[in-house]
C-alpha cells in the first residue's frame, strides 16, 4: 500500500496537493501526518524524507520526495491523473510546473493558513500580478476546455495543484473575476477538500513561525480553529 507522510492540514499546503488527487481519483494511501510544532528540526522529516521536506510517497522501498515527481510517479499507473487530451494534457502540466515553480508573492505573502481569516495590511505589487496571472491562467484554462474543471470535465493533478490557492484566497479574502471566484467555491466545495478542512480546524498545534508571518502581514478577522 502507498504511504503519504504530510506536515500537517491547516499550513502544509504542498501536502495538500498529492492527497487531493489521491483522494479524488479513489487511489488508496495511507497517511502519515508528522505535525512537530515547534520542535521540528530537519532531521525529524530527513527521518522519511532525503531532503527533509514534505510530501513524501513511500511505495515499498522505494521513495517519491516532491510533488510534482509524486503526480508524475501516479500518472505512469493510473490514466486519470493527466487529462487523456493531449492538449489538455500539456496545457495541464504547463499550469502545474508554473504553480510548482512560480506563483511567489501569492504562496509568501498568503501562507496557507485554513482555519483563519485575514485582511491584508496591504497588497504588493507583486502580489496583484500574481492574482492577475491566476485570474488570466483559471479564466484560460475554463473557457478553453469548457470546465467544470481546469483542463476539462474532471478533476486531474493541476486542480490538485491550484486547490490550495482556494484556501488562500478564502482565508485573504482575496477577490478574482466572477468565473474565477466561482471556480474556487467549486474546489471549496470538493468533498475531499471539506474533509481535508474539517481536520485541520480540529489541529491544536500551531505552527509560530506561520502564526508570526499572519499577524506580521494583516489583522487577524476570525480563527476558526479548535482552541
Ligand atoms: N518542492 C517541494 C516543496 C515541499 C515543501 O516546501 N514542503 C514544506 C511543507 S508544506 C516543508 O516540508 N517544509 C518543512 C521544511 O522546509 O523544513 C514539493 O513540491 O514537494
Amino acid at each position: 500500500m502507498l504511504e503519504l507522510y504530510i506536515a500537517n492540514k491547516n499550513y502544509s499546503s504542498w501536502s495538500l496537493r498529492p492527497w487531493v488527487l489521491m483522494k479524488v481519483l479513489g487511489i488508496p494511501f495511507v497517511e502519515k501526518m508528522n505535525f512537530f510544532a515547534g520542535e521540528k528540526t530537519p532531521s525529524q522529516f530527513s527521518l522519511f524524507s532525503p531532503t527533509g521536506q514534505v510530501p513524501v510517497l513511500v511505495d515499498g522501498h522505494q521513495s517519491i520526495w516532491d510533488s510534482l515527481a509524486i503526480v508524475e510517479f501516479l500518472a505512469e499507473r493510473h490514466d486519470r491523473v493527466w487529462p487523456r487530451d493531449p492538449v489538455a494534457r500539456a496545457w495541464g502540466r504547463s499550469a502545474a510546473a508554473e504553480m510548482h515553480a512560480g506563483f511567489r508573492a501569492l504562496r509568501n505573502d498568503c501562507s496557507m493558513n485554513i482555519g483563519v481569516r485575514i485582511a491584508l495590511h496591504q497588497k504588493s505589487g507583486p502580489l496583484l500580478s500574481d492574482l492577475e496571472r491566476l485570474d488570466q491562467l483559471w479564466q484560460d484554462g475554463l473557457s478553453r476546455f469548457q470546465g467544470p474543471w481546469l483542463a476539462g470535465e474532471n478533476f486531474t493533478a493541476v486542480d490538485a495543484f491550484y486547490a490550495p490557492v482556494a484556501f488562500r484566497l478564502q482565508t485573504y479574502g482575496l477577490e478574482l473575476s466572477p468565473t474565477s471566484q466561482a471556480h474556487a467555491n467549486r474546489l471549496l466545495a470538493l468533498p475531499a477538500l471539506q474533509e481535508w478542512q474539517a481536520q485541520a480546524l480540529l489541529e491544536v498545534q500551531r505552527d509560530e513561525p506561520h502564526e508570526a508571518e499572519m499577524r506580521l502581514v494583516g489583522t487577524i478577522l476570525e480563527d476558526k480553529r479548535r482552541s
